[in-house]
């Protein structure tokens, strides 16, 4: 088999662009593909550190300036795994230079910039791809996989919840490496952008498209210190927020966001309750799919706890023998896998940012429900 390389430019070396890279080492030795990942250059501002970093990960070269980067004609693919605020311009600049271009989620800031990056994109005619990992949890592929085979039957309710805590102490500063999230101008909203971006991708794809939603959010702690400015600045951001949904299909959803929930670090969950069976999932405990069908021999039904490793569970052939369990790490690699098959195909693959902007539009009509208190009809131009 040839293999076609695939010269990888990350931007960002935070949290993300090392979850990036440790995807980007691993998927050929454990995934086939036509392409070969080369990772050819990364980027962040100061020197030192991206020059530590491109070592530490075997990038070929380094830059401090994305512009420089995106221009590069040894590059094929552009990575952002930088702040919010600066996914537009990179995605746009990147699309322009004929790049594949990743971008981290949530797309955008807004559903204005959102639409901005998925018109770049698709002028181009440049393969793209957000990075709503979750989705590729073998157990939450498999609860797609056995709503596709309508075990289900109706659906009913949706509700997920993603709660944290770490946010709670008013001393805590916003702004800069680390605590951008904090920071309304860098992240464009709090856990609506952040956390329940994810629940939302999530639903979109096990349950469709959303019509509508009623939601309340509330920023406990009003004024932070600055990091950029020095000063002590009004906090932007939504700390919590709640919301209710009707999807398209009729089903009820409940959103749930905080990072204010005491002893949380990151609970992801969700759970479906269809005519028939309902299933469950918990990011503590990912491996695992919680599943309920009133089908069974009403003398031995139950929930049952579905171990997710054995070979034929979505991506776990490709990993260790059954029992053996992976973790978070793993969902990236999985996307990366199917960015390359997808490449090889010559199919996008979902979420792509046309995808990714729909839960752009569900983020903004939640924000704005809460502004106003009303219901808001999520836009439908996709
Ligand atoms: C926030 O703490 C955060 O790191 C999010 O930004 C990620 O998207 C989520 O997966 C875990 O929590």
């Amino acid at each position: 088999m040839t293999t076609k390389p695939l010269r990888i430019g990350l931007i960002g070396t935070g949290f993300m662009g090392r979850a990036h890279s440790n995807a980007y080492r691993r998927v050929d030795q454990f995934f086939d593909s036509d392409h070969r990942i080369e990772l050819r250059a990364v980027c962040a501002r100061t020197e030192d550190a991206v020059r530590e970093f491109a070592g530490r990960w075997g990038f070929d070269s380094h830059e401090t300036d994305w512009r420089r980067l995106v221009e590069r004609d040894d590059i094929d693919a552009v990575d952002i795994c930088t702040p919010n605020d600066s996914h537009l311009e990179i995605a746009v600049a990147a699309a322009a230079n004929g790049k594949m271009v990743l971008c981290e989620k949530p797309l955008a800031r807004t559903a204005a910039e959102g639409a901005q990056m998925v018109a770049a994109v698709e002028q181009a005619g440049v393969p793209n791809m957000v990075w709503y990992n979750y989705r590729r949890t073998p157990a939450v592929t498999l609860a797609r996989q056995l709503i596709d085979e309508e075990r289900l039957g109706r659906i009913y309710h949706y509700r997920a919840q993603f709660l944290q805590d770490w946010t709670i102490a008013e001393d805590l500063p916003q702004g800069g490496a680390g605590l951008w999230r904090l920071d309304a101008a860098a992240a464009g909203s709090g856990v609506t952008g952040d956390l329940l971006a994810h629940c939302i991708d999530t639903a979109l794809w096990l349950n469709g498209s959303i019509q509508e939603v009623s939601a309340m959010t509330e920023t406990f702690v009003k004024q932070r210190h600055h990091n950029l400015t020095g000063k002590v600045e009004p906090v932007g951001i939504d700390d919590a927020c709640a919301f209710l949904a009707r999807f398209q299909n009729g089903s009820l959803g409940t959103f749930e966001s905080t990072r204010y929930a005491r002893g949380h670090k990151a609970l992801y969950t969700f759970e479906i309750n269809g005519e028939h069976a309902s299933i469950a999932w918990d990011l503590h405990d990912l491996h695992r799919l919680q599943y309920f069908d009133h089908r069974d021999d009403s003398r031995t039904r139950g929930w049952r706890s579905i171990h997710v490793t054995d070979s034929d569970m979505p991506y776990m052939d490709k990993w260790w023998v059954p029992g053996l369990q992976i973790g978070y790490e793993h969902t990236f690699v999985h996307q990366v896998a199917d960015f390359l098959q997808g490449l090889d195909r010559g199919e996008t693959v979902a979420p792509t940012f046309r995808d990714a902007q729909e839960t752009q539009q569900v983020c903004e009509a939640v924000l704005e429900s809460a502004k106003d208190r009303s219901w808001h009809a999520v836009a439908q131009d996709r």
